[in-house]
């Protein structure tokens, strides 16, 4: 007989960053609903509810073996008796009403669609929702709406943008950001974060960090970049958000991420090569219709000082479910603070009985709890 493996269910830890998960994840059934459990809790602004099912998906993507039976789930962290409800359903029906009657329900119908376009979040689905549009059809047709030039350029590019980035796409692309980087400052860092450097195969944008290890610091290169872009006609959008980072800040919120970094989200043409017009080319009069042969990516550009960049790239590397849960354990089990932009020792600080007037009188220690294995 084959020997099962030795699994203890009380050793799971309840933070995915010091549990070990690997790609291939084998309850995908229970967190496919989970995950609809928890965007639709986020449409609500439930960040209770919505987090409760996050956590709870990513427990069951670190197990080694299917879930068969409510034993299996004995002694884990995270089961909750919502979560528990929907994992009990599932065993025994295959199935669970309650994903089944949200994927049917009208306001996350509409919620959906709406937050699948660029530049559209919760609060804006929220806004068209009350005003009655359910469908993207009814959004476009509505010509009283103001839309943001990035949720026109979000509406302008749509197909594009809904379909998934390739990792050989995310490695044309990077190419370009490199070498555009690196004819303006040749010793810059340019590294790949996000979903493709936790080794997935399709993303939803390219996420890249831009640092310089010299001691030269250059407040414009991202302009340069964008503005190199510009004049090759590669720039389909693009928003810089300018650094809005304070030394006397100590990390605030431990749930999202948000940092202070100068960065860019940004729309490239990715000029597609595999479409063959040579046939038409000797062709008199050729009135066909124009060939696309781009396609638009969602790019984001982070640019960091090289002293906070290994924090930049623990953050950015993300899961976000990992780095919720990195920030977590910061708090709860070492007492020290941590954000993209730093580590903190709160201690220090407590002892020190005042927030220190600069972020550097702290000591940013080095990450301690790195077993980095993403939960994705
Ligand atoms: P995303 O690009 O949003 O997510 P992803 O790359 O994991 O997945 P996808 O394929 O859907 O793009 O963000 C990358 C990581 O960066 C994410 O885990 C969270 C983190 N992050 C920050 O630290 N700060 C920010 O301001 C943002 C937007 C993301
Ligand atoms: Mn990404
Ligand atoms: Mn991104
Ligand atoms: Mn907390």
């Amino acid at each position: 007989e084959s020997e099962v493996p030795l699994f203890t269910a009380s050793k799971v830890s309840q933070y995915s960053c010091q549990r070990k998960t690997t790609l291939n994840n084998c309850n995908k059934k229970f967190t496919d609903a989970f995950e609809i459990m928890a965007e639709n809790y986020e449409f609500k602004e439930n960040e209770v509810f919505c987090l409760e099912f996050l956590r709870a998906a990513s427990v069951l993507k670190c197990l080694p073996f299917p879930v068969t039976r409510m034993k299996d789930i004995q002694g884990l962290p995270c089961m909750g008796d919502q979560v528990r409800d929907v994992i009990e359903e599932i065993i025994e029906d295959g199935e669970s009403s309650r994903a089944k009657d949200v994927l049917n329900d009208e306001r996350y119908k509409s919620f959906k669609q709406f937050t699948s376009v660029f530049g559209v979040g919760v609060k804006t689905s929220e806004k068209w929702f009350r005003m009655g549009l359910r469908t993207l059809e009814e959004v476009k047709a509505d010509k009283t709406l103001k839309l943001s030039k990035m949720q026109r350029a979000g509406f302008l590019y749509y197909e594009d943008l809904v379909s998934f980035v390739s990792k050989a796409e995310a490695d044309a692309v990077s190419l370009i950001v490199k070498n555009t980087v690196c004819t303006f400052l040749p010793d810059a860092l340019v590294t790949i974060t996000g979903g493709f450097r936790r080794g997935k195969k399709i993303g939803h944008d390219i996420d890249f960090l831009i640092t310089n290890p010299g001691p030269r610091e250059d407040d414009e290169l991202l302009h340069k970049v964008v503005d190199l872009w510009k004049k090759q006609g590669l720039l389909l959008y693009c928003d810089i958000i300018e650094s809005t980072f304070v030394k006397e800040q100590i990390p605030s919120r431990e749930v999202d991420a948000m940092d202070h970094f100068q960065k860019c989200f940004a729309i490239l043409k990715l000029y597609t090569p595999s479409i063959d017009n040579s046939s038409y080319n000797t062709s008199k009069k050729c009135d066909m219709a124009e060939v696309k042969d781009w396609k638009a990516i969602r790019v984001d550009l982070v640019i960091t000082p090289f002293e906070q960049y290994a924090y930049a790239l623990l953050g950015w590397t993300g899961s976000r479910q990992f780095g919720r849960d990195l920030r977590r354990y910061a708090t709860h089990e070492r007492k020290m603070m941590l954000d993209n932009h730093a580590l903190y020792d709160k201690r220090k600080v407590i002892h020190m009985r005042k927030i220190p007037k600069q972020r550097n009188e702290l000591h940013p220690c080095c990450v301690l709890m790195l077993r980095i294995l993403w939960d994705e």
